[in-house]
């Protein structure tokens, strides 16, 4: 913990790198597909998978490798030139879990941010149209200017929330809310709030620190017989829908 500020443990299809270990800012993480499977940051909770669930991994698991990305925060430790031992222990077994974990990514591709502007809402929201999932843990990320990202289910015009967090604290996934299901028919929805202020020019998407993103991830499990371990969602939603999102979700959480 005092050394290391975040570890992201990506599912990729082809990893950015051939070697064991690599600077991922200049190479990259995974070649083409890829996917968060879990996060670590200072001092959040780590949830584990709820008991009879597991990701399925391995050649046919369509990201057949996994990449761990380690953010160092203070590199003073290595001062005395020990070896690193920061890293995740995972929990392999070969036999099939009841229940297939997987990650709903929902994100905005199209926000821009006004310098000066003191509040711009990105929001982000799809038709669910599969089996039903289990939400169990939710991460928010976006960069410098997100103040706060919640996540709902939308059923029958009924909002219920499936977490919020500053993405100013540790990005880690976090315990969700309450225990819902998201089912055929429902609709999830996303937004975060920026502010603009400080900035004198636009902020648009992008990877760097200058730009700004916005992700709210949903940890969740489901049935094996109809797994889908990766979705995602990058619509911007209908003005109507986000009409009756509750207040909260514009309501700055204190860091
Ligand atoms: C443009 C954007 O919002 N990128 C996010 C979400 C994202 C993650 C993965 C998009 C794609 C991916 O394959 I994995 I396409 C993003 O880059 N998020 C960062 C990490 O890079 C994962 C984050 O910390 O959530
Ligand atoms: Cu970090
Ligand atoms: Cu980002």
């Amino acid at each position: 913990m005092n050394t290391v500020h975040h570890m992201l443990l990506f599912g990729c299809r082809i990893p950015a790198s051939t070697s064991s270990s690599w600077d991922c800012g200049k190479n990259g993480i995974c070649k083409d597909e890829s996917s968060v499977m879990y996060a670590w940051a200072r001092n959040a909770p780590h949830p584990e998978l709820p008991k009879d669930v597991g990701f399925k991994v391995g050649q046919r698991s369509g990201l057949p490798y996994f990449v761990l990305q380690i953010h160092y925060g203070d590199i003073g430790a290595f001062g005395d030139h020990h070896r690193d031992c920061s890293g995740l222990t995972l929990t392999m077994t070969t036999k099939p879990q009841p229940f297939i974990a997987g990650i709903y990514l929902l994100m905005s591709v199209d926000t821009v941010i006004l310098p000066g502007k003191k509040v711009t809402n990105a929001d982000v929201a799809c038709d669910y149209t599969s089996y039903p999932i289990y939400p169990f843990a939710f991460r928010t990320h976006t960069h410098q200017l997100g103040k706060v990202v919640s996540g709902y289910r939308v059923r029958d015009g009924k909002w219920t929330l499936i977490g919020r967090q500053s993405p100013q604290l540790p990005q880690a996934f976090y315990p969700t809310t309450k225990n819902l299901n998201i089912k055929y028919g429902d609709t999830v929805a996303a937004r975060c709030v920026f502010t603009g202020e400080g900035r004198t020019t636009k902020t648009y998407i992008g990877s760097t620190s200058n730009d700004e993103m916005c992700n709210f991830y949903i940890m969740y499990y489901m049935d094996r017989k109809h797994s889908e371990p990766y979705m995602s969602c990058v619509e911007p939603g209908s003005k109507e829908l986000f009409k009756h999102i509750p207040a909260e979700a514009n309501v700055p959480i204190p860091v």
